[in-house]
């Protein structure tokens, strides 16, 4: 029997290549060798305020750049959390095995609540309905970048405190990186991570950005005082965007140095705007295509829950009948 594989994002909107190249790209690549179950989390997405009609059609938007991306609904199920209260009910039972202080010291809670007045109590558990997503599945390999590496752990120790607690019940589940492009830095400032929430101008190169969108974001990505690449002493901004080439054309570190040392700034931006646009412009097309077929879409997101939802209510069932609860 295939293992199980068990991966989600928000559907929060201006999905950007670091997305893509640091988990999404993984995603089309684990279907022939794993059972996959794509989520679309969209409780999650909630732990923000997040505009009603807006919500809806990024759940369904993400759905199609799934499917352009290539994740195949007859090989694997894409679902939406929301349509699975399991993930709900779950996330309910492993709160009463998780410590506060664990969920306390997640980076991803310190910076997020930081930037709020008032803290809602949703962005705290965040991690324990991930935990939830994962366990439902006995999902036992989860592909994410490398900024999800924290909550995996997270994940593992609720597991095994609810293992230890009430008898073996879950999988504790394996983080999977990928080699190159675990974290795509911002355009604008190398030194953060390119990211959906952060939607000044040139930050980001998203999916469905036009050509012409792309190309100026690239070049005018920040650089340093040097006049050509260096491996060793161009700085951050230079690495960043020979990453991004690096993993759209799948080059080894060799060939990357034969094709750019000495390259002018100017030229390397060039050369990485064509490669990423050319990259984009079949998923684009396929988007298209998918989001025009409002009827297959929902087809496609009603099987994928249908999947997803068998599997988890079974999951919750033994997992209340250890507990003790009414089953
Ligand atoms: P935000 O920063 O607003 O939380 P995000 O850009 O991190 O959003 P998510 O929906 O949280 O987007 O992430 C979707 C997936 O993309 C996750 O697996 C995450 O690890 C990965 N990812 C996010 N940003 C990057 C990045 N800059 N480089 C590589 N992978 C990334
Ligand atoms: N927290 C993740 C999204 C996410 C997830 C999951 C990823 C929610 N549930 C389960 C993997 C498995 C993020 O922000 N990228």
């Amino acid at each position: 029997m295939k293992k199980r594989v068990f991966t989600a994002a928000q559907p929060s909107g201006n999905v950007h290549i670091g997305n893509y190249l640091g988990a999404f790209r993984q995603w089309a690549a684990v279907q022939d060798d794993y059972e996959c179950i794509f989520g679309i989390v969209d409780m999650h997405a909630i732990t923000v305020y997040q505009d009603p009609k807006d919500l809806s059609y990024r759940t369904r938007e993400f759905a199609a750049i799934l499917l352009a991306l290539g994740i195949d609904p007859a090989k694997s199920a894409i679902m939406v959390q929301s349509a699975v209260p399991e993930h709900a009910e779950l996330a309910w039972l492993l709160t009463c095995v998780t410590p506060i202080g664990w969920l306390q010291r997640m980076t991803q809670f310190k910076t997020k609540a930081a930037r709020y007045e008032e803290v809602l109590d949703g962005l705290l558990q965040y991690p324990v309905l991930m935990a939830a997503d994962i366990l439902l599945y006995n999902a036992s390999i989860v592909p994410v970048g490398d900024d999800q590496t924290q909550h995996l752990e997270l994940t593992r120790d609720v597991a095994d405190r609810f293992n230890r607690l009430y008898g073996e019940t879950f999988v504790l589940p394996a983080t999977k990186l990928p080699t190159v492009g675990a974290r795509i830095m911002g355009l604008d400032d190398p030194t953060k991570k390119m990211s959906k929430s952060e939607d000044v101008g040139g930050h980001a190169v998203t999916l469905l950005d036009p050509p012409e969108v792309a190309r100026k974001k690239i070049m005018r990505a920040q650089t340093d005082s040097h006049p050509e690449v260096d491996f060793q002493l161009s700085g951050p901004g230079v690495k960043n965007l020979l990453q991004i080439y690096q993993a759209f054309e799948g080059l080894s570190d060799d060939a990357m140095k034969a094709e750019f040392a000495g390259m002018r700034y100017g030229d390397l931006k060039k050369r990485v705007a064509e490669c990423v646009v050319a990259r984009l412009q079949p998923i684009q097309a396929r988007f298209k295509e998918v989001m025009a077929d409002e009827a297959g879409l929902h087809r496609v997101l009603d099987e994928g829950n249908a999947r997803a939802r068998t599997i988890a209510m079974e999951t919750v069932r033994v997992a209340k009948e250890r507990m003790g609860l009414f089953v």
